[in-house]
């Protein structure tokens, strides 16, 4: 079996790619991403050398590119990871997001319907679905709440969505859509709340909570995310969505807190700053479909998921190091500097 995982350089993918390696000796396992802000080498590390792996830099929309590394590796299976994936940036410059989470899902899978596949996979998110009332918890997502995004990173999601869906339908394209909430672990990007808060926590910087810290997400430990991505791909239906989702909502305010009392650090670090314009208020996914079809339950729970998130944090220091001491000083000087 081949799969060319897409955005594997970048922090889903790349744990993504590790659990696959490490679960099946015999698969084949082809990188391709564009090495954006996002996208780091040195996270691919501890795979780098092993026979089953390999790299490719190119760029999603590239159709040239794309279609030469399909014939090079003729792939049973397509993992789109690959994406611009920040909400905050999204905001402030939507034109890449719509280019690479659309324009670049459209290429991918016209070499697929050229080169023909097994299964093309695209890993959406529940953000698709916009947000829930704090103030009706019996409120879920399901794979038919209609979809109903708030920003441009949420609305290109949605559009690739609909377009997968449209290339199944036209085309018979065996495509599957996961839809999953947030999640945290080893080699999350230090922009997203839990690294940002973590990262800012060791170096005693202000910790901001964007309005009054109520927002509520549903954290999902990303191992489960690609325990779930590998049953789809393996044993899900053809045209399928899956929402994937552990039932863990928390607010933002309670998980800074958590991470303060965790790494021994006074919560005066915490300052509210102004909200996020279009702010989400609250993601709650139903998981029913996945467990009932395909087994699928989250096995880590938030309160070890996120001691296992700290500890890699303090063990992986280089890691991160690297990533804020170059260009991300001018992304967080931009976007908090005058916050
Ligand atoms: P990430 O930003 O950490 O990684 C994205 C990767 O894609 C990087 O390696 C980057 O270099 C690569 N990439 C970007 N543009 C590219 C292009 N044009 N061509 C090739 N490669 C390109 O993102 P992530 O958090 O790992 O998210 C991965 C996927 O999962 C995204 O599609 C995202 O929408 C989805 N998702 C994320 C979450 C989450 O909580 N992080 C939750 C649900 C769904
Ligand atoms: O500095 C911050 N302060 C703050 O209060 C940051 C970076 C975030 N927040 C809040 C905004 C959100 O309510 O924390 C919450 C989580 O923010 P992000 O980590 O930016 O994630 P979110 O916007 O929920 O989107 C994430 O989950 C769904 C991923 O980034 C997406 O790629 C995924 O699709």
């Amino acid at each position: 079996m081949t799969i060319i995982v897409t955005g594997g350089a970048g922090f889903i993918g790349s744990n993504f790619i590790f659990y696959i390696l490490k679960k099946y000796s015999q698969h084949r396992v082809i990188c391709l991403d564009k090495l954006t802000y996002a996208g780091n080498l040195a996270t691919l590390k501890p795979v780098i050398d092993n026979p089953n792996f390999s790299f490719c830099r190119a760029d999603i929309c590239d159709r040239e590119a794309v279609y030469k590394l399909f014939e090079e590796v003729q792939p049973d299976i397509i993992v789109n990871f690959a994406a611009e994936s920040h909400v905050d940036r999204s905001i402030e410059d939507p034109g890449v997001f719509l280019q690479t989470n659309i324009m670049g899902t459209a290429v991918l899978m016209d070499a697929c319907r050229k080169y023909g596949i097994e299964r093309y996979h695209q890993v959406s998110t529940d953000e698709v679905y916009g947000d829930l009332p704090l103030d009706r918890p019996d409120l879920f997502f399901t794979e038919t709440t209609p979809l109903h995004t708030s920003s441009p990173y949420s609305s290109s999601k949605a559009s690739a969505d609909l377009l997968v869906l449209a290339y199944s339908r036209t085309y018979g394209l065996p495509v599957s859509i996961s839809r999953c909430s947030n999640n945290y672990g080893p080699y999350h990007f230090p922009e997203k709340l839990i690294p940002l808060m973590i990262v800012n926590a060791l170096n005693d910087k202000l910790l901001p909570v964007y309005g009054n810290g109520g927002n509520v997400r549903d954290w999902l430990y990303v191992e489960d995310h690609c325990k779930a991505i590998d049953l789809i791909i393996h044993s899900g239906k053809a045209g399928e969505v899956y929402n994937i989702g552990g039932h863990n909502e928390m607010s933002n305010i309670d998980i800074v807190k958590i991470i303060c009392r965790e790494l021994g650090k006074p919560e005066s670090l915490i300052t509210y700053v102004p909200d996020r314009k279009g702010h989400d208020m609250r993601y709650a996914i139903d998981p029913t479909k996945i467990h009932s079809e395909l087994g699928w339950l989250p096995e880590i729970k938030f309160a070890d998921g996120i001691k296992k998130t700290i500890k890699w944090y303090l063990e992986n220091r280089s890691w991160w190091e690297a990533i804020i001491s170059g260009e991300y000083q001018k992304y967080y000087q931009k976007m908090y500097g005058d916050r």
